[in-house]
């Protein structure tokens, strides 16, 4: 019988998500060969010959996935309530990429007064799903616009009267005159899988979700250490 590990191909986004998942990889022992944020390349490989990462847009990861063109991936929470998730196995929340979606609109937009009188607001986002969802399950008529970036200029520029983005620090809002009105849900990455490849190849992925599992236990420890 041939023992050899079945191939593995990993998809993931450059950037925070690349950074943020590297110790994770390095704790289940896979070392990329190169930086993506210095090579060009988008497949690359690393120093376990069986496993390689493809650098693919963040929202497209669930894709690559889905298709099995890929049989791991690392996507944020807020990216895969766009996808739907659909032939995805979502085993472990990573805890890593955090950040919270909110809706934003300019510091002198009476958003709670707009709100209880039933007015129908201009809402900019590229998060049309959970945005359309969250408003429906408040009872509020909102007209939708689709962005693909920068959303924060929206309200800025009279193209919208709120904003869905995600928030970190809060710095973005705070430099365009925004402030945070409501939080929609908390967001970090979480890992993915193929659900044809976690039956396939159960024996190569298995260990690698172990070990992630085993790091963010041990990452969560030294971050509230236990009382002496
Ligand atoms: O850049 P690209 O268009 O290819 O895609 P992307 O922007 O979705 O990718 P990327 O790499 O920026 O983000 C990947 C994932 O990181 C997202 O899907 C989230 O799950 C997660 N994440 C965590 C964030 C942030 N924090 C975050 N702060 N993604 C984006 N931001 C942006 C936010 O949209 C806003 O413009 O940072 C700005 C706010 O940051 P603060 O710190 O100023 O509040
Ligand atoms: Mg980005």
């Amino acid at each position: 019988m041939d023992d050899s590990p079945a191939p593995l191909t990993i998809a993931l986004s450059k950037g925070r998500i690349f950074d943020d998942t590297a110790p994770l990889l390095h704790a289940a022992g896979v070392v990329a060969q190169d930086d993506p944020e210095h090579s060009r390349k988008l497949i690359l490989g690393t120093d376990r010959s069986h496993v390689r990462l493809i650098i693919v847009r963040a929202s497209d990861v669930p894709t690559y996935v889905q298709y099995g063109a890929a049989d791991i991936g690392i996507a944020g929470k807020d990216v895969l309530l766009e996808h739907g998730g659909a032939g995805l196995y979502q085993p472990l929340d990573l805890q890593i990429a955090r950040c919270r979606l909110m809706v934003a609109v300019r510091n002198d937009f009476d958003y709670e007064s707009a709100v209880r009188q039933g007015a129908r607001l201009r809402v900019a986002t590229k998060y049309l799903r959970t945005a359309r969802e969250h408003f429906a399950e408040k009872g509020m008529h909102v007209d939708l616009i689709k962005l693909y970036g920068s959303m924060e200029l929206a309200p800025l520029v009279g193209l919208a009267d709120a904003i869905v983005d995600l928030v970190s620090s809060g710095n973005t809002l705070k430099a365009n005159h925004l402030r945070a009105v409501e939080e929609i849900l908390p967001i970090s990455a979480r890992l993915i899988v193929n659900q044809a490849a976690l039956k396939l190849k159960r024996k190569t992925i298995q260990p690698m979700l172990d070990a992630f599992s085993a790091a963010i236990a041990g990452s969560r420890r030294r971050q509230v250490p236990a009382q002496a």
